[in-house]
């Protein structure tokens, strides 16, 4: 063999013995197949999870990563959707909203969370505006929860010029919403301040001012607001590269009680975004971290799922991010 050959064969050698490595260590932990084996979706780079429940289903909405090979930046222009009976199984659908919907915007199909108010379906978008310099929220609205998802306003429901506490342009993004026990819907967003407004029964006009929270140490991005037994949750990115952190109030308007950190830096990705639920007699936490093996990272993401508990007084123990995922919810 000659010195040519030779390092053809061995470079051969050493890819092929790396790429069976992988599956072997995948193979070698012996989980059931009814385990998830986070990321849940191995196709596709996901991220930004935001997922409720409706009837007897978990909906989960995606960012989509799709950057050229050669890029690092956050290239997505569709948002996806999925859904499950039991957490593990997961059917996708066809996407049901894209950035073109909006055409106020011109890119950007960032952060979202999607919320159902008698029989619609009602989708908060973070997107770039198309003649506002920043980041804007639109509203996109559907009669079923995939779709399709039309815009509901045909303009912005944020503007960069309408929030004064930060002097960057991508402060209005990661919409975050919940409809109270009193029927009065909220909605939270935000990257460096963290905002919230009330929202008009018909969810696509705010219903009063925009009002700046405090109390949140490191607010970076990704507030998800929840309430569980007469608490309310104010999860959030802390820091950068993001941790995940939560604050808790008897009051929606606060005062907001820092509680501490949740989860820890992913360590594969800069972002970790967070959507909290219950379903079927389970808490979970639904994030993203960069963990695919096939070029993975903080612009090629995938959403994961792991248990969530909370302590007797309501405060949240701290999240075990896991490969092995969640067991099928019954
Ligand atoms: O996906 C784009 C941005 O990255 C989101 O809006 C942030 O929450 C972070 O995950």
């Amino acid at each position: 063999m000659n010195i040519k050959l030779f390092k053809i064969s061995f470079l051969a050698a050493l890819a092929f013995g790396q790429l069976t490595g992988v599956c072997q260590s995948a193979k070698k932990d012996n989980m059931p197949d009814t385990l998830a084996r986070n990321p849940i979706i191995k196709d596709k780079y996901t991220a930004d999870p935001a997922a409720f429940v409706y009837k007897d289903s978990v909906y989960l909405y995606t960012g989509h990563d799709a950057p050229p090979n050669d890029k690092n930046y956050y290239y997505m222009s569709e948002w996806l959707c999925y859904s499950s009976a039991d957490m593990v199984n997961w059917k996708e659908h066809p996407s049901p909203l894209n950035v073109k919907e909006f055409k106020w915007a011109k890119a950007d199909a960032w952060a979202s969370q999607v919320i159902e108010r008698d029989g619609k379906f009602y989708w908060y978008v973070a997107v770039e505006h198309g003649t506002v310099n920043g980041k804007a929220i639109g509203v996109a609205v559907a009669d079923k929860p995939t779709g399709p998802f039309r815009d509901a306003r045909g303009s912005a429901l944020i503007t960069n010029d309408m929030t004064k506490q930060t002097g960057i342009t991508w402060d209005d993004i990661d919409p975050s919403v919940i409809i109270d026990d009193d029927g009065q819907a909220y909605l939270f967003w935000g990257n460096t301040a963290c905002y919230y407004a009330k929202l008009k029964p018909n969810m696509t006009e705010l219903d009063g001012p925009i009002k700046a929270i405090t109390g949140l140490p490191n607010f970076t991005e990704a507030p998800w607001i929840h309430k569980r037994k007469g608490w309310y949750y104010l999860s959030y990115a802390y820091q950068f590269p993001e941790k995940i952190a939560y604050a808790m109030s008897k009051n929606i308007n606060g005062p907001w009680v820092f509680k501490g950190i949740i989860n820890e830096v992913a360590g594969n990705s800069n972002t970790n975004h967070q959507s909290i639920i219950d379903f079927k007699g389970k808490s979970y936490f639904i994030y993203h971290n960069g963990a695919l093996p096939t070029n993975g990272g903080s612009y090629r993401r995938s959403v994961c799922i792991d248990y969530l508990y909370y302590n007797a007084d309501g405060t949240i123990k701290k999240i075990q991010m896991s490969t092995q995922g969640v067991k099928p919810a019954k």
